[in-house]
């Protein structure tokens, strides 16, 4: 790779770190509603995904995948207004981070009932497929939302008709304080790709290389019109659940061993082994990612809430006018 998709991946990685960081601390100042499920960690299935894609392919993030926003073409400030429930958000301040899609960047909005987005996805990637489009439908979940029935029905009809979709399946060993023994009873979430009859792949989430190289095949395969993917990404969120989770179901050490093998940290060798000038490369993304960051805030604090008659606006689709009135 050059040296500027290099840094352009790493300021991907930097931009999503510092952004859901200030996330967690205005929610400290209590400046924020609603839940903040950090993805911090899990940087690089976001990035390595996103990446891939083209513009107008869509994507199914669910409640700890804000970094996808951000590097599928979000604005952050609208972003963080969205964050911050005002009225410059993609819910025009009906809503907080959760549920809001940024239709126009072809971002899905998530359900509170986890793995419902999957259908969806499913559904996209069938008019695409019908309409002989070669765009691709990407969803991610959790591992505990790979338990849900809407999951199995999914990837069944995916494969069945062989549709243009990636399901990325992001395993973080934790469904709140459920763990992975007693969430599901193979091996890998992956394995279950060949009960659907399309290829399952298990990658080091944290990796970013890892990631790319598999994300590429998967997004290629769906758009040659060569069925969906299932891939599970090993990852690992250092916050709990959500902000006020303490996560006292997990050890110490797990913890550590796990930060050990931060993404960022990872990416950062690997651009010094390049030989490129890393602290410069570390200091002036910094300095980009806070400054965009700090924008953010700014501009979603000046936006303002929405008006009480604002919230019956937007809640139906106009009726379809066959009779030309
Ligand atoms: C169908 C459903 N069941 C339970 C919940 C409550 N809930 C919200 S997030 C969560 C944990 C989900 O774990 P996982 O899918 O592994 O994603 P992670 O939070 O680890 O990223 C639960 C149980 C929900 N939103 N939807």
């Amino acid at each position: 790779m050059t040296e500027q998709k290099d840094r352009e991946l790493y300021h991907w990685l930097r931009l999503i770190r510092e952004f859901e960081g200030r996330i967690s601390a205005l929610d400290k100042q209590g400046k924020l509603s609603g839940g903040v499920y950090s993805g911090k960690g899990q940087e690089a299935v976001t990035v390595g995904f996103c990446h891939e894609l083209r513009k107008d392919d869509w994507i199914f993030p669910l409640h700890r995948d804000l970094g996808a926003f951000l590097v599928k073409g979000s604005d952050p400030r609208r972003l963080m207004a969205q964050i911050f429930g005002r009225r410059e958000g993609f819910s025009k301040g009906k809503d907080s981070y959760l549920h809001g899609g940024d239709l126009a960047n072809g971002i899905f909005g998530a359900t509170s009932m986890l793995g419902a987005t999957l259908p969806v996805a499913a559904g996209m990637a069938f008019k695409f497929k019908i309409r002989k489009e070669d765009r691709v439908a990407l969803a991610f979940f959790g591992e505990g939302a790979s338990s849900r029935g809407d999951v199995h029905e999914a990837m069944n009809f995916a494969g069945v008709h062989k549709l243009p979709v990636v399901f990325v399946c992001e395993n973080n060993f934790y469904a709140y304080s459920t763990p992975n023994e007693l969430q599901f009873a193979v091996d890998d979430v992956a394995d279950r790709a060949e009960g659907y009859g399309f290829k399952g792949d298990v990658v080091n989430g944290n990796d970013l290389h890892s990631v790319l190289k598999v994300a590429r095949k998967a997004i290629d395969r769906a758009r040659k019109g060569d069925g969906p993917t299932l891939v599970e990404c090993k990852t690992y969120r250092y916050h709990g659940h959500s902000e006020h989770d303490r996560a006292d179901y997990r050890e110490a050490e797990e913890v550590i061993t796990w930060e050990s093998r931060d993404p960022l940290m990872l990416w950062e060798v690997y651009l010094e082994k390049k030989k490129y000038d890393a602290e410069a490369i570390r200091r002036e993304t910094g300095e980009r990612v806070r400054k965009i960051v700090d924008e953010a805030v700014a501009f979603a604090e000046a936006s303002p809430p929405a008006e009480g008659p604002e919230a019956m606006e937007d809640l139906y689709a106009m009726p379809i006018d066959t009779e030309g009135h």
